[in-house]
């Protein structure tokens, strides 16, 4: 453990609050701004504890958290200099394992968060109690490890094999009930949310507990189930769905194994074995691509020139306009907020349409449990109905989903800055439209902002801010609090075509399409993305999203294109055959009544003789090709987008990709996964690609620049 010169004692003290009440030790853990198990924070715990024990006053100990949080694990930004150093040093298991020796009985008290290192110390305590509104877990695989201190080791002696398996391999929270029904917790602190009512309870607890002799989560193994066959059935059990829900991941796995381990071996050993498991999990590229997830979605909320100080305007109520695909789910994310919104639109027939879909959106959420009926009907009051503008004064934001034309948007704009109060913000849902063109008719432009959901606006978490030319600080401001409000991961961005998801979005289509129409099966494509890690392949997001919306794009920009650069024709060519996808039945694949997918032999024969018809040589193709024309497309034009200062940081774009696009977060987005493959590569095959398939593979300069000087997308700063 790191050592604190000089003004120890005193930081120590301030880590690591000491108290006394009625005998009961306090121990109030104080490191903001979620108590990680930072350096010094485990040296002053095990020191407040060692003054406990020699207290002869002191007839138990309570752990607990201060501010909002219990201790939300270790200190990931340590996990970078242990990676950097090769070195990840001794861990916690030796203070938790002094933690759980004391000689007198330790209450850990838990409210918000016990994940991670800050269950596995809960854990090493000698008893849980914990308010209702709490939550714990073993989230490591979300950051491509593995708990590292014991947790895989304690977990299952107190929650039974399955559940361990269940926490440590998938990484979801568990609330305290469930977590008090299995085990975990001890008590729960009915009618207490807060630090200080937590307090009181677990003094009381410790008091009751303090004459009893202390239980070492180690040495009880009543739930480890004595038979290996029903062990090794439930771990093979929990392999499988792991490798369904988090698929091409080795930490999940692993986590399964040290799970197991705990039911075969002897504590001491099985500890050893976590070990083992951690620091391979910690020097792997998943890690690496998961802990940059996780900064990175903190990290855009970050605006350089919109600091956290700059004015915001309160949001109490919405209004969206359009109650279509998108605005009814819009609303719907409003609603699921607290926040009424109004929703209005210019056809009675659409507006019922869009609130029945709202109402069977709810309902499936009943039938799956997200969701009580109470809270589905709560949420459906929020959504009040219109096809006025009448109510739209007192709103605070309004959003605008209307059809994706330019002359009905500014209509809607004109209009909705004649009725709104001045400091309402107003926004537009728009995929492709110019944000200034938009503002340019209203008479407040600073007011104006693009607020692009993703579909289905109910469920997907990205959202892209646009910023317009004439968007105001205090505009940027409110939607980037706003988003987290509404559950979103809000990443700004500038107002170019497409802005960035859709930008990049394009050239990787366009390989899809191209590497079709020179011999690669359909099938083959989308396979050898979706082994790459994307949650479909393009092909079938395609047919999903519905190839005609391209293909109206298309012909709306014909006049954009460069004459002789090559242009994709397979999917206009579907289009004049009425396949728009899925919701026609028919695209690049066929869909049954239940949309399941069916490969379309006949459709590949018609590429294939429009291709000939055009001198397209056929040729075999591999997957390898198909992922770096595809992924590679993305990141050179992911590039061109960072020169532009049209996103603030490569993070930024790989948040996008990671949340709007179905990206693996095990390879942490497009730019990082360049990073880790390495510039040099990338830029030397892009132009591989430029000298066989001509303009459309030039090079952005930027990766040019940096692959020369032999730097990174991470390393780059817009000047
Ligand atoms: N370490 C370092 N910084 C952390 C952190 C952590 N564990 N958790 C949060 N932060 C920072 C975060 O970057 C942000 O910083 C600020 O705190 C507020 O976070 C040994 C190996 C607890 C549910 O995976 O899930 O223990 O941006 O914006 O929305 O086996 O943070 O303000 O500069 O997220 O209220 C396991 C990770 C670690 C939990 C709070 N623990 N944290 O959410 O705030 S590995 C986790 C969270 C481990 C052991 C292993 C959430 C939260 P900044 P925030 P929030
Ligand atoms: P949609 O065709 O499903 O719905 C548009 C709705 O707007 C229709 O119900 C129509 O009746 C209504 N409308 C038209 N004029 C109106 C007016 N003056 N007042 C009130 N309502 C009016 O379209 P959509 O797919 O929901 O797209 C809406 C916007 O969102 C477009 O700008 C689109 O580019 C964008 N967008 C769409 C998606 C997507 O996947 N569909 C994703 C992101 C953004």
């Amino acid at each position: 453990m790191p050592r604190f010169e000089g003004h120890r004692a005193q930081l120590m003290a301030e880590l690591v609050r000491y108290a006394k009440e009625d005998g009961i030790a306090v121990l109030t853990i104080d490191n903001p701004p979620v108590n990680a198990l930072g350096p010094g924070v485990a040296e002053a715990i095990t020191a407040a504890l060692s003054r406990a024990e020699d207290d002869i006053d002191v007839r138990a100990i309570v752990v607990i958290g201060a501010g909002k949080t219990f201790v939300a694990g270790a200190d990931i930004k340590e996990f970078a200099k242990m990676r950097a150093s090769r070195d990840c040093g001794p861990g916690h298991t030796a203070f938790l394992l002094r933690v759980e020796d004391c000689a007198k009985p330790v209450v850990m008290a838990i409210h918000g968060t016990a994940f991670g290192g800050g269950l596995e110390l809960a854990m090493a305590g000698h008893y849980r109690v914990a308010t209702t509104d709490a939550q714990v877990g073993q989230p490591e695989v979300k950051l491509g490890i593995i708990p590292g201190a014991g947790g895989t080791q304690r977990l299952p002696r107190l929650a039974g094999v399955a559940r361990a398996a269940e926490m440590c391999s998938l990484g979801e929270p568990v609330k305290a009930r469930d977590a008090f029904d299995h085990g975990i917790i001890d008590k729960l602190a009915d009618g207490s949310s807060g630090e200080a009512e937590l307090r009181a309870a677990a003094v009381a607890f410790a008091s009751e507990v303090a004459r009893q002799p202390v239980r070492k989560t180690r040495e009880r193994s009543e739930k480890l189930n004595a038979a290996d066959a029903d062990n090794a059935a439930i771990c093979a059990a929990a392999r499988d769905v792991a490798r369904r829900k988090l698929r091409g991941r080795r930490a999940p796995l692993a986590a399964i194994d040290a799970v197991e381990a705990a039911a075969k071996l002897p504590f001491e050993k099985g500890l050893a074995r976590e070990r083992e498991l951690f620091v391979e999990c910690l020097f792997s590229d998943e890690s690496s691509a998961l802990i940059h997830a996780f900064f990175g979605e903190r990290e855009v909320a970050k605006i350089p020139d919109v600091p956290k100080e700059t004015p915001m305007r309160p949001i109490h109520s919405a209004a969206v306009v359009g109650a279509g695909t998108m605005g009814g789910g819009i609303a719907m994310v409003f609603a699921n907020a607290g926040i009424p919104v109004l929703l209005k639109e210019s056809e009675q027939a659409a507006l019922d349409r869009g609130l029945a879909t709202i109402r069977s959106n709810y309902a499936n959420s009943v039938k799956r449990g997200r969701f009580t009926q109470e809270y589905a009907d709560q949420r459906m009051a929020l959504i009040t109905p219109t096809m006025s503008y009448d109510n739209f004064t007192p709103v605070d934001v309004v959003v605008e989903a209307v059809f994706e034309s330019m002359a009905l948007k500014k209509e809607v704009f004109a209009e909705l800055s004649r009725v709104c109060k001045p400091d309402a913000v107003l926004a537009s849902n728009t995929s492709t439209l110019s944000i200034d063109e938009i503002a340019g008719g209203t008479t407040r432009p600073e007011a104006v902002i693009g607020t692009h959901f993703f579909s289905p606006a109910n469920v997907m978490r990205l959202l892209e801010v646009v910023r317009g030319a004439a968007t105001s600080k205090e505009t940027v401001a409110t939607c980037m609090q706003l988003s987290k409000r509404l559950g979103k991961v809000g990443v700004l961005v500038g107002n170019c075509r497409g802005f960035v998801g859709n930008r990049m979005f394009h050239p990787y289509r366009r390989e899809a399409q191209f590497l079709v129409e020179e011999g690669a099966s359909i099938e083959a494509v989308d396979r050898a993305l979706f082994e790459f890690g994307m949650a479909m392949g393009p092909l079938s997001v395609a047919d999903l999203a519905g190839l005609d919306i391209g293909w109206r794009i298309r012909k709306e920009h014909r006049h954009l294109e460069k004459p002789g650069v090559r242009q994709p024709f397979a999917e206009d060519r579907l289009c004049e055959m009425g396949r728009y996808g899925q919701k026609t039945r028919a695209g690049w694949y066929r869909y049954d009544e239940q949309r399941r997918q069916i490969p379309d032999p006949e459709i590949a024969e018609l590429v294939r003789g429009w291709s000939r018809e055009k001198g397209i040589e056929q040729r075999e193709i591999s997957s390898q090709e198909i992922v770096e024309r595809c992924i590679y497309a993305l990141v050179n034009e992911g590039a061109r987008i960072l020169d532009e200062g049209f996103a603030l940081r490569a993070v930024d774009i790989d948040t996008i990709y990671l949340n709007g696009y179905g990206f693996p977060a095990h390879r942490g987005g497009p730019m990082f996964w360049a990073d880790l493959v390495g510039l040099k590569q990338v830029y030397e095959r892009v132009c591989d690609f430029e000298r066989t398939h001509g303009e459309n593979w030039r090079s952005a300069t930027l990766l040019r620049r940096l692959a020369e000087e032999g730097k990174t997308f991470a390393d780059f700063k817009k000047s």
